[in-house]
């Protein structure tokens, strides 16, 4: 195995876990193999010790294997000389001849502070361009243009302490049982102590649904009339904060009298809702007798082409009732990435410029004395749709790309993938030798530290700042995004402006930036860590912005503190008519919503490396309601084909009760690396909200169909297998290998025709059994089982459980050539359901039948399940419904879990 070149085993260093937006602090253990120990950080703030199956299968993620470890030009590795040389030479030439503007940066939340900062700084101030975006704009720049309209700069008010002291939380477009799992368990615990309720505001039921105390099951895109509705319900019911709003704000006429328009009575909020008059009642008279509020909203709200009104709807109740900036209290955006705040700190966004500053003249003047900038943009760069447009209309010429995966991730995201083939000049900074992004024809690839290597600084969804630091040795040619970046800056002419050493000195010109003429206009303000010195930069402890001259950071704003409008008072928004971008058709009657799953991340380039979190849900599916399959013959697990005008996917089908009729929703993960059908954003629509630039990813008008596939099957080997053209497949990482689920067309024969050459050289021992439609095949390489396929007829799907443990075990020397006999290697413990101590389905279902463990503690305290980040809870109390509820015969029926 491919290993980290670390020779000795250092003691636990802490770092920030790399995926979302909580800001886990981990403690990192090198084994000196290159392998990692983790565990939570028990005295960091944001998880108190706890991380969720994500964070804990962080060591299983590290190795090398795919790793981009040297720098490549056309395809051949070339020296880190000739490869910067190309990427300044193409750039500086490209400039000459077309412009600034020719030129962009394609940046990431995922990118270190430092990173961010120093790629803002070339384009911005010495390129001359302000076409620096980031993934950001498709997740969290509704909420940043939300914030700067009604309290004039990108801030979020409260703090996480805040979940754990509010009476009541209501979450907004936001799963965060499966996507941000140790604030959702921070939550629960604020129930279970001291008595919140919890709200959530979802079309579909969600985990989080599944466990709040009331669930609203909004039509789509209508969080508008909803939080409308309660403002005017406020102002009727006397309960307004008149000191609040006559002192702190602007603007609460008009906003009551559009709320009014909008939703005049709770009659027509159940209208445009669909929520039920009562549940709608119950809730406004929480919100109203509960002063402790905090609403929490995350890419339901953002991800919608009225995506900043929505926000406006929802932070102008707060206001209304002065609820904001106190304990408990307050509107909280839930970011997705581990910087996505960092990025936005910097000017990562094309609208924004440096440090909270915008494109105001007397803004452009003192970013560019600071940065003593030969060129300075004077305006807004192009957001990523619209940067992708002038790509494909060969009005941008040059794209670096880093640390995003824009193929898979932007909408219409097969024009995306053909658009990026007609760039003069395309450069990816990546941590994976082949994602969909680099394999489409990349001029240049650059190796980046990744996590675990890099170090610097994030900042988390409650302005804290954490240290992300070096756990292992830089592998291969690697080198960190900032250090790449500075040093085409130096060869395109920009040395002194560059010099960089390392991640402090860059983090200390951040900092004196925010303070840089900063008389307490500007509430980003790191200055008192300007001056911080290397070992202070080193020794870091987790802060929250604004930190003052003494170090001390801030956990909450706006209370007393002007907001920061010229005036000093916050803005009430008078939101538009709330409607979805497109409307469904006789051709497109579907509404397609699109999300995440509990144990993946993204396009799977971590993630999807992990055993573990590949066996929760190994395939890409649509979920839908079991009505609307009866009607369209399609059957639990079945194939379907979803389409949308932009494009078409193959996925397996989820039947879900909480899946509204009519809509359909599918997970964002899986990528042409990881599937031969399943990327998703290639359906996706790409209107965009008008003030944030944001696209509506959460409702496409989709059409769905069976895609029968007579053949169904699985492929276990120890190096990915490609399958024939026309196969359906979709691919994991399993213990010892990759796994790969397949579906394809034509007779058992000819299956049995082709399979054996999948494994060039091997001794193949295969069984057909043409009557029954089945065929098998092992394959030994000197005595090694190399790979395990198995097709079947697609009515009776076979499951690979028992396979994989058998593969796992040979992997480690046990187990035999059982793979032909069918016998399993041990009890199957069925599709997982807790990551944490990989406990399975079956396993659950029998402690329950056997061990009579009829509660979620009891089943802790039988198998470990569920107590440790308790992100599977929700999934724990349904298989006990289910369990309870379902006749000892019938049990089992795993419509209820995975497959
Ligand atoms: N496991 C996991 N966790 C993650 C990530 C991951 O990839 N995997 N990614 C991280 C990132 S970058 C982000 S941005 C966050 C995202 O975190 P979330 O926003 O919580 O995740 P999503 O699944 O994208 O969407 C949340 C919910 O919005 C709902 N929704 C759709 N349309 C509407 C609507 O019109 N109104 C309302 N109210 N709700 C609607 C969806 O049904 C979905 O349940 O997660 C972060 N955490
Ligand atoms: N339909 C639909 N589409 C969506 C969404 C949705 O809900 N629905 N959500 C959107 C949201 S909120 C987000 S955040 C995006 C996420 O989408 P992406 O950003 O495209 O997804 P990732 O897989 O995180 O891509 C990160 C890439 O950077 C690499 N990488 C990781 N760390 C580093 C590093 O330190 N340096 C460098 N140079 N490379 C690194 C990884 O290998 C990976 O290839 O997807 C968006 N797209
Ligand atoms: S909640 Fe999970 S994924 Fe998010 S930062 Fe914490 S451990 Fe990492
Ligand atoms: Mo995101």
């Amino acid at each position: 195995m491919n290993a980290h070149p670390g020779p000795v085993a250092p003691p636990a260093i802490r770092t920030t876990c790399p995926y979302c937006g909580v800001g886990c602090g981990v403690l990192a253990r090198p084994d000196g193999l290159g392998g990692l120990a983790v565990e939570g950080d028990p005295d960091h703030p944001a998880n108190c010790g706890r991380l969720c199956s994500k964070g804990s299968a962080l060591g299983e993620t590290v190795g090398l294997e795919g790793r981009l470890l040297h720098p490549m030009v056309e395809g051949r590795r070339a020296s880190w000389d000739d490869a910067l040389g190309r990427v300044a030479g193409d750039l500086s030439r490209i400039v000459a001849e077309h412009g600034p503007d020719a030129v962009a940066f394609y940046l990431s939340g995922q990118l270190l502070t430092e990173d961010y900062y120093v790629a803002n700084k070339l384009m911005k101030g010495f390129v001359g361009s302000g076409n620096v975006d980031t993934n950001s704009r498709l997740c969290m720049s509704s909420s940043v243009a939300g914030h700067r309209r009604a309290f004039g700069a990108d801030i979020v008010p409260g703090c996480y302490a805040d979940l754990d002291e509010a009476d009541l939380i209501v979450l907004v477009g936001s799963n965060a049982a499966w996507c941000h799992p140790i604030l959702f368990r921070r939550m629960l615990d604020n129930r279970a102590r001291r008595g919140a309720k919890i709200v959530v505001v979802d079309p579909r039921r969600s985990a989080s649904a599944d466990e709040a105390d009331l669930f609203l099951p909004v039509a789509a895109g209508q969080d508008t009339a909803l939080f409308c509705g309660l403002l005017v319900h406020l102002a009727e019911s006397g309960a307004l904060d008149a000191d609040f709003l006559g002192g702190r704000t602007e603007g609460f006429g008009e906003a009551l009298a559009r709320a009014r328009e909008i939703a005049p009575d709770p009659a027509s909020v159940a209208r445009a809702t669909g929520i039920a008059e009562a549940d709608l009642a119950a809730f406004y008279d929480l919100f109203r007798t509960r002063e402790k509020v905090v609403t929490c909203y995350s890419q339901g709200v953002n991800q919608s082409a009225q995506g900043t009104d929505k926000v406006g709807a929802i932070v102008n109740c707060h206001l209304a009732t002065g609820r904001i900036g106190r304990p408990g209290m307050g509107p909280l955006s839930l970011t997705g990435q581990p910087n996505a705040m960092g990025g936005r700190e910097v000017g990562g966004l094309a609208n924004m410029l440096a440090a909270h500053m915008n494109y105001l003249p007397a803004e452009i003047d003192r970013v560019g004395r600071f940065w003593d900038a030969p060129r300075m943009a004077r305006r807004e760069g192009l957001k990523a749709v619209a940067l992708f447009d002038a790509i494909d209309r060969g009005e941008v010429r040059a794209l670096w790309v880093m640390a995003t995966n824009p193929a898979v991730s932007l909408p219409d995201a097969d024009r995306v993938r053909a658009s990026l083939a007609k760039l003069d000049l395309l450069v990816v900074s990546e941590n994976v030798a082949s994602n969909d992004t680099t394999s489409r024809g990349a001029h240049v690839l650059l190796p980046a530290a990744a996590w675990g290597e890099k170090d610097g600084t994030v900042t988390n969804s409650e302005r804290r700042i954490s240290r992300q630091r070096a756990v292992l040795p830089l592998p291969g040619e690697a080198k960190p995004d900032w250090w790449i970046v500075s040093a085409v800056a130096a060869r395109m002419g920009f040395a002194s402006a560059f010099p960089y050493r390392k991640a402090a000195d860059i983090f200390r010109e951040h900092a004196a930036l925010t303070a840089f003429e900063n008389g307490g206009e500007r509430v980003l303000d790191l200055g008192g860590l300007a001056d911080l010195g290397d070992r202070g930069y080193d020794d870091l402890a987790p802060v929250q912005w604004p930190v003052g001259a003494d170090g001390e950071g801030t956990a909450r704003l706006f209370a007393e503190r002007p907001f920061q409008t010229p005036d000093g008072r916050a803005r009430f928004v008078a939101p538009a008519l709330p409607r979805l971008a497109t409307e469904t058709s006789e051709a497109y009657p579907f509404v397609l919503n699109t999300g995440r799953i509990r144990d993946q991340w993204h396009t799977m380039t971590r993630s999807g490396r992990s055993p573990r979190l590949g066996s929760h849900r190994p395939a890409p599916f649509v979920e839908l309601h079991p009505a609307d399959a009866a009607r369209l013959g399609l059957g639990d697990g079945d194939l379907a084909r979803v389409s949308t005008a932009m494009g078409s996917c193959v996925l397996e089908t989820r039947l879900a009760e909480g899946q509204p009729p009519g809509t359909l929703f599918s997970p964002i993960h899986w990528s042409g690396e990881t599937s031969s059908d399943g990327r998703i954003g290639a359906l996706v629509h790409d209107h965009v909200d008008p003030f944030s630039g944001q696209p509506e990813m959460k409702a496409s008008p989709a059409a769905i169909t069976p895609e029968p596939m007579p053949l169904r099957g699985f492929l276990l080997s120890r190096l990915p297998i490609g399958l024939p053209d026309g196969t359906w497949w979709a691919r994991a990482a399993i213990e010892g290998g990759t796994g790969t689920l397949f579906a394809a067309r034509g007779s058992i024969g000819r299956i049995a025709a082709w399979a054996p050459a999948l494994v060039p050289g091997a001794e193949i021992a295969d069984y057909l059994d043409a009557g029954a439609g089945v065929y098998r095949l092992a394959a030994f390489v000197e005595g090694r089982l190399e790979a395990v396929f198995f097709a079947g007829p697609a009515a009776a799907r076979p499951h690979w459980e028992a396979a994989r443990a058998l593969f796992a075990a040979e992997a480690e020397g046990r187990g035999a050539r059982q793979a032909l006999s069918g016998r399993n290697a041990g009890p199957d413990p069925g599709p997982l359901v807790c990551a944490c101590f990989g406990v399975g389905l079956a396993t659950i279902c029998d402690a329950i039948r056997t061990k009579g463990a009829t509660s979620t503690e009891a089943i802790g305290a039988a198998l470990r399940a569920g107590t440790n980040c308790g992100s599977c809870l929700p999934e724990l109390r349904r298989i006990l419904a289910s369990e309870a509820a379902t006749p000892a015969n019938e049990r089992l029926s795993d419509s209820l879990v995975v497959r």
